[in-house]
């Protein structure tokens, strides 16, 4: 039996990918970090066959210990602070965690004489492009990130590229643009957005505020995006990918559909306050994906498009509101 093992298992893509390996036979191993979050609550509920371990991605010693242990087969590093607007509040948390968290793990590989046993696969970010160089970015588009979270993920691209260059490691990075689902987290726009729609359906509330309208994102489905993970791993050669769907709306645009979702009767500026507060430091502006490289070597394709993706969340929250739930 294949074991994987995998950090940050109690967020979004923890999830989806938890339910993908499982479904593929694997024995799951996680390392949590927090023992009393109500994401672990939900998600030992889920998958109770799944083994969790303590540790934390700035503890070298935890990660060792657990590596050595286990012996994985694969290695999906997903833990981070991932929320952008926190690493300006956090950024040397930040740079420990999403950053050195990644070379902590390759190193602790090499330390449990796995280098050529274990893959190991990072979870890059398209905002390390930032300030966009061109577009629709693609592999070779160069890096300009524009925040503390968008400089610690460029670190740990290159280091896992340094890895693999210096040690034969299997060592794959997959840049993913924006991905959405079920188990988004509330701080991110989509979740916030769907959820307080949903409670403006079931009267609820009224309003809710946001920050910038205006920025574009390349919105994909969670639930896609970890088969591409998985894929990344199951080839003979380790490489790099950027995964999307190719297709950029704004915030405003995401309001609109899911006003629509909800069938709700008004515009965005009848349920949205602005709040000047939301506004970041730096923005990214613009983030467009150009997948070819995934599509053509690994034949991987999206299947969800915005437009359902709205849905699918609207519809789940819709649930969850109902019964006063906070996931
Ligand atoms: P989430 O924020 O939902 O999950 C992050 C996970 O990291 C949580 O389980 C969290 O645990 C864990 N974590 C936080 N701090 C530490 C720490 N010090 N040690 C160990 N684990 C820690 O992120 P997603 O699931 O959305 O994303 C998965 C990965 O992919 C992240 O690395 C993210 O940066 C990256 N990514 C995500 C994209 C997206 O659109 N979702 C796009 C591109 C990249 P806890 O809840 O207990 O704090
Ligand atoms: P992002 O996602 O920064 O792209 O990072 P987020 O959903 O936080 O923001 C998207 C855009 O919406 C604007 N915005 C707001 N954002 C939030 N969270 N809350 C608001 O009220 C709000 N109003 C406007 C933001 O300014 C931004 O332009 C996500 C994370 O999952 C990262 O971990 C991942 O690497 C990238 O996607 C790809």
């Amino acid at each position: 039996m294949q074991k994987a093992l995998i950090t940050g298992i109690t967020g979004q893509d923890g999830h989806h990918l938890t339910e993908l390996l499982l479904s593929k036979g694997y024995e799951v191993f996680g390392l949590i970090n927090g023992q009393h979050n109500s994401s672990l609550a939900r998600f030992t509920q889920l998958f109770p066959e799944v083994t969790l371990a303590p540790g934390d991605l700035t503890d070298f010693s935890s990660l060792s210990n657990l590596i050595n242990k286990v012996r994985p087969d694969e290695i999906y590093n997903l833990g981070a602070i991932s929320f952008v607007g926190l690493s300006f509040m956090q950024p040397e948390l930040t740079a420990n965690v999403t950053g050195l968290g990644a070379l902590r793990l390759l190193e602790a590989i090499r330390n449990a004489d796995l280098t050529k046993k274990c893959k190991f696969y990072q979870a890059s970010s398209s905002e390390m492009f930032g300030k966009v160089r061109e577009t629709p970015q693609n592999e070779k588009t160069p890096f300009y990130p524009r925040s503390p979270y968008g400089v610690a993920k460029t670190f740990a691209h290159y280091t896992t590229i340094n890895y693999r260059e210096s040690y034969g490691m299997h060592a794959s990075t997959g840049i993913l643009f924006n991905h959405e689902g079920e188990f988004r987290g509330h701080e991110f726009v989509t979740r916030k957005i769907t959820s307080n729609i949903a409670k403006i359906k079931l009267g609820q509330i009224e309003k809710f505020s946001l920050g910038d309208l205006t920025p574009k994102r390349d919105w994909g489905y969670a639930r896609d995006y970890v088969e591409a993970m998985w894929l990344m791993l199951q080839q003979d050669k380790p490489d790099d990918f950027v995964v999307a769907t190719g297709v950029s709306n704004s915030v405003f645009r995401f309001v609109e559909l899911a006003i629509e979702a909800a069938d709700l009767k008004g515009t965005v500026e009848d349920f949205v306050n602005f709040d000047k507060e939301l506004i970041r430091p730096a923005e990214v502006d613009t983030l467009i994906g150009d997948a070819s490289k995934i599509k053509q070597d690994l034949g991987w394709e999206p299947k969800v498009q915005l437009k359902e993706l709205v849905k699918i969340m609207v519809e789940n929250d819709l649930i969850l509101e109902s019964k006063g739930s906070n996931h």
